[in-house]
Parts: structure tokens; C-alpha cells; sequence
């Protein structure tokens, strides 16, 4: 059986979403790839074939099995008309993460909740979803209280202005140039920036409270404290996370490793004596979340200290997204 799929946005996730469909050989059988009036007749190209690019309507939707939309304002505007149509909406976009009638799913740690959705799925923020992937043994086993995590996440987590833009602006430094851009409010050759998203009134950035209100609806339980500093680094893909947890048992390093070492999803790159620690360049182009640096908080009875590391626009992202396309096709909800 084949499903008809559409993928709507054609930027860093879009395109991404397009070659995990294709290399996890996803059941597609019509395929439509839509975007805005400025990308459509552009074309892409999926299993050796071209597709031209489509501007989206309301009319785009039908005959469509399954709609990733790949992020930003599309889902607001044409989401609920593709649910009408009759497909089963996976969103990558913030816009419905937090509606109560919209299951947040992360494969690796609540496949069930695809179970009660009434057409539209949401696929978490890029650092929730490594976060949670990584915690989720540790939550099983020992509980958890409090979670304090700092982000270092990479460019391309912005699109591909983003990534052309520290491109650019790399080059203009080390030339001795004046640095321009317009994705960034500041330099971000270089530097580091503790802004990604917008502030809100509690002095959090936006992307920090995803990281807050996110954490505890995918893990199901509310009593989860979370803190986050969000902090766009010159990086050109792969968030990195340094993540402190306060379990509600006593776990040691080793016993985290070898959950960690047996959980889905998780590579554990953990080898001191070798140098061996999850790098964003290395987690580059793959699908999992590696952990290392594991070891335990000493200032307090029952904590760890890790370091997680993925690749955003493929876990964080794109390979999430066609994971709940697959879990539909599973259990017979497409
Ligand atoms: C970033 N996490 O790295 C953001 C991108 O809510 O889906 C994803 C924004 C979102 O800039």
C-alpha cells in the first residue's frame, strides 16, 4: 500500500524531509511538494524524478494521505483545510504544539499519543526533542524533579539564510571586512548569541519555554521543573546541549550509561581516556541523539550532568516528522 504525501516548504527542513521520505523508503505514492508563490516552478527532485514546486492553496490537499508541513505560518493558514481534505497534518511549525486537542509525539518516548489525534500531529521544537529522547530512560528508571539544560544550537536551525548568512559573514571576517546580516540581530561568526526566537514578559526567550512547556506534554507529566538557556552558537548544523537533571532516584553514571547505551534512538560516546564525546560534527547527517560526558552532579543528592548532541534538521526535525508517518502507517491510523 502507498500513501499520497505532500511536504509543504521547501527551505532547510522541507528539503530535509524530502530525502528521509526517500532514504527510509517511505510508502509514497503521489507526491506534491508545495511552498510559497516565491519557490513554486522551481523544482526537486525525489527518487531520480523532478517535481515541480507547487504554490499552496486550500485545493492543494486533496487526494493528499499525509501533510508534513515543514514549519513557519503554512499550517496556520492551510492546516486545518488539509485535515478537511481528509489528510492527517504532522506540523513541524510552533503554531498548535500546545493545543490540547493536538498530540506532541516524539516516537522514541510517547508513540502512543498519535493514538487520539484528530487530524493534526505536531513534531516538538529541535532541542526538546533531542532533550526528551535522552532523558526518557533516565525518567523511566528514576524519576525525574528538575531539569536545567543550556543550549548551543546551530545556524541552521534558522533556515537557509541562516546558514548562508554565517557563511558570508565568516568569510568578511577573517578577510577583515564589515560583517553584514539580516537574519541575526548581531554577529554570529564568532560569537554567541543568547537569543533564539523572541523574548516574552518573564525575561525566557520563546525557544527556552518550548523547552519548558514542551518537556513536560510529550513526558506527561506536568510536575517536571525545566530551566533553559537558549544560546545560538557558530555552528552551521547539530545542537549541542549540556543538560543537568535531578532524578527523583538515585541513579549513578554507570547505570545511566547502560540505559542510555540499550535505549532507542540513543548512541552513547562516552570514552574519556580516548576523547571520545558527542561533536556536532559528527552527529551531522545522522538520525540519532548521542550522549556523553555522563557523570554525576556532585552538589546535589541525585543528579547528572550530560551532554547531548543531534543533528536538528534530521531528528530535530525532518526523520521525527516521517517517524510519526511511519508510526500512522503502523498502527493503521493513515
Ligand atoms: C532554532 N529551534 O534552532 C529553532 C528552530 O519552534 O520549530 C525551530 C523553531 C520551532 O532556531
Amino acid at each position: 500500500k502507498t500513501y499520497n504525501v505532500a511536504v509543504v516548504g521547501t527551505g532547510a527542513v522541507g528539503q530535509t524531509m524530502l530525502k528521509v521520505l526517500e532514504e527510509r523508503n517511505f510508502p509514497v505514492g503521489k507526491l506534491k511538494v508545495l511552498a510559497t508563490s516565491r519557490s513554486a516552478g522551481k523544482t526537486v527532485t525525489f527518487r531520480g524524478e523532478e517535481y515541480v514546486i507547487e504554490e499552496t492553496t486550500p485545493a492543494s490537499f486533496a487526494g493528499i494521505d499525509v501533510a508534513l508541513f515543514a514549519g513557519g505560518e503554512a499550517s496556520k493558514i492551510y492546516g486545518r483545510a488539509a485535515v478537511e481534505a481528509g489528510a492527517v497534518v504532522i506540523d513541524n511549525s510552533s503554531n498548535f504544539r500546545m493545543d490540547p486537542e493536538v498530540p506532541l509525539v516524539v516516537p522514541e518516548v510517547n508513540p502512543q499519543d498519535v493514538r487520539w489525534h484528530k487530524g493534526l500531529i505536531a513534531n516538538p521544537n529541535c532541542s526538546t526533542i533531542q532533550m526528551v529522547v535522552a532523558l526518557k530512560p533516565i525518567y523511566d528508571a528514576a524519576g525525574i524533579k528538575r531539569i536545567v539544560v543550556s543550549t548551543y544550537q546551530a545556524v541552521s536551525g534558522a533556515g537557509q539564510e541562516a546558514i548562508d548568512e554565517l557563511r558570508q559573514q565568516s568569510q568578511q571576517v577573517l578577510a577583515g571586512e564589515e560583517v553584514t546580516g539580516k537574519v541575526f540581530p548581531w554577529q554570529i561568526a564568532f560569537n554567541c548569541l543568547p537569543h533564539i526566537d523572541v523574548f516574552l514578559e518573564n525575561g525566557y526567550s520563546k525557544e527556552e519555554m518550548k523547552m519548558v512547556n514542551e518537556t513536560k506534554k510529550i513526558m506527561g507529566d506536568d510536575q517536571i521543573q525545566v530551566t533553559a538557556t537558549t544560546v545560538r552558537v557558530p555552528v552551521f548544523n547539530g545542537h549541542s546541549e549540556a543538560v543537568n537533571v535531578e532524578t527523583r532516584e538515585k541513579l549513578t553514571a554507570a547505570a545511566a550509561r547502560e540505559l542510555l547505551r540499550r535505549a532507542p534512538g540513543v548512541v552513547v560516546v562516552d570514552d574519556l581516556a580516548a576523547k571520545a564525546y558527542p561533536l556536532a560534527i559528527q552527529a551531522d547527517g545522522r538520525d540519532e541523539v548521542f550522549v556523553g560526558r555522563i557523570r554525576e552532579d556532585f552538589t546535589i543528592a541525585n543528579g547528572l550532568n550530560m551532554w547531548v548532541v543531534a543533528d536538528n534538521l534530521r531528528k530535530g526535525a525532518a526523520t521525527n516528522a516521517v517517524q510519526i508517518a511511519e508510526l500512522l502507517v503502523q498502527e493503521g491510523l493513515l
